[in-house]
């Protein structure tokens, strides 16, 4: 178990100075531990979780290099957790995401980037990088935490489900939108990014999604590789927070998220004594009964 007195070392640790290299060590415990085995604190002082998803090359870590400096400069302090592909023929995007991401990092004390593997069912990715996550907001290091998901599938919405806000990114054309709605994104997202705005078609596909969610739904644009839209980004989520803020609105946006995650975890405890029980070669009915015994024994104590 990672739990409470682990935070409470990790805590003393950052306050000895010694920096993010305590934060980087009690992250990987984190990330390496099944998400049923990590129990932190609830954190007395929140900080939004943002996440950045979408398809494919939508432009998503040029978007949140931008984001990156369009808080640090406005004095905030910056974490960005990004989502590795688990394929190993990606390996090349993914260090040129990392590369794309430190250049916006030189010289800066107040920006935390970090890349978290994504092994595992989507379940047990979206549950350790909420642990990841909530370690990051417990550390009182940080006034917001962005994470990038790459791609479009169930471990993006099962991460939108640990995120305060999440902000769809998108390009011009009709065929892009209908892919993320496809995809269920749209169904998560809290507002919708057209990024590439610099393209034909841009307004039209602004217009599209504003027929198609509604007329309060927020819309925007961005050319992130000229960072043209950004510092707006920046304020509709900070004001989409203070909103959240007053009031439980906050509170009870979390516990609905954190129920549908207990059942995304659950489900991926599951499958993973299933896995265990292979080798017993059960019938299915004896198979079901293991497991649920495993789990009152498991969650019943
Ligand atoms: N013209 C134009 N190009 C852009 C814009 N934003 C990003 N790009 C380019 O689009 C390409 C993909 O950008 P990325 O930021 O890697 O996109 P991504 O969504 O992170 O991609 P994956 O992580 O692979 O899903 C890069 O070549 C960027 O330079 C933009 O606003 N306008
Ligand atoms: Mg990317």
């Amino acid at each position: 178990m990672y739990g409470q007195t682990d935070i409470e070392a990790l805590l003393a640790e950052y306050r000895e100075g010694k920096g993010w290299g305590a934060l980087a060590r009690a992250i990987t415990r984190v990330e390496n531990s099944p998400p049923w085995q990590v129990e932190l604190p609830t954190p007395t002082e929140p900080v939004q979780v943002v996440g950045i998803t979408g398809p494919p090359g939508a432009g998503k870590s040029t978007l949140t290099g931008r984001m990156i400096d369009v808080y640090a400069n406005a004095g905030a302090r910056v974490a960005v957790l990004a989502i590795d592909p688990s394929s190993p023929i990606s390996g090349g995007a993914v260090l040129g995401d990392r590369l794309r991401m430190e250049t916006h990092l030189m010289g800066r004390e107040d920006v935390f980037v970090r890349s978290l593997a994504s092994r595992g069912s989507h379940g047990a990715i979206a549950g350790a990088t909420r642990n990841v996550a909530r370690l990051l907001e417990l550390s009182g290091a940080f006034d917001v935490i962005l994470i990038e998901t790459v791609g479009a599938g169930q471990t993006e919405v099962a991460i939108a489900e640990l995120a305060d806000t999440i902000a769809l990114v998108t390009v011009p054309g009709l065929g892009d939108a209908v892919q993320a709605i496809k995809a269920g994104l749209m169904e998560v997202a809290d507002m919708v990014v057209v990024n590439m705005a610099d393209r034909p078609g841009a307004r039209e596909t602004v217009r599209h999604l504003r027929l198609s969610m509604g007329r309060e739904f927020f819309v925007t644009t961005t050319i992130a590789t000229e960072g043209v839209g950004v510092p707006e980004l920046r304020e509709a989520l900070e004001e989409r927070w203070d909103r959240l803020r007053e009031g439980d609105g906050l509170t009870r946006l979390r516990a609905r998220k954190r129920a549908r995650e207990a059942a995304l975890v659950a489900e991926a405890w599951v499958r993973s004594c299933a896995d265990e029980i292979t080798e017993e070669n059960l019938d299915l009915n004896s198979a079901v009964k293991r497991i649920l015994e495993e789990a009152a024994r498991r969650w019943t104590t």
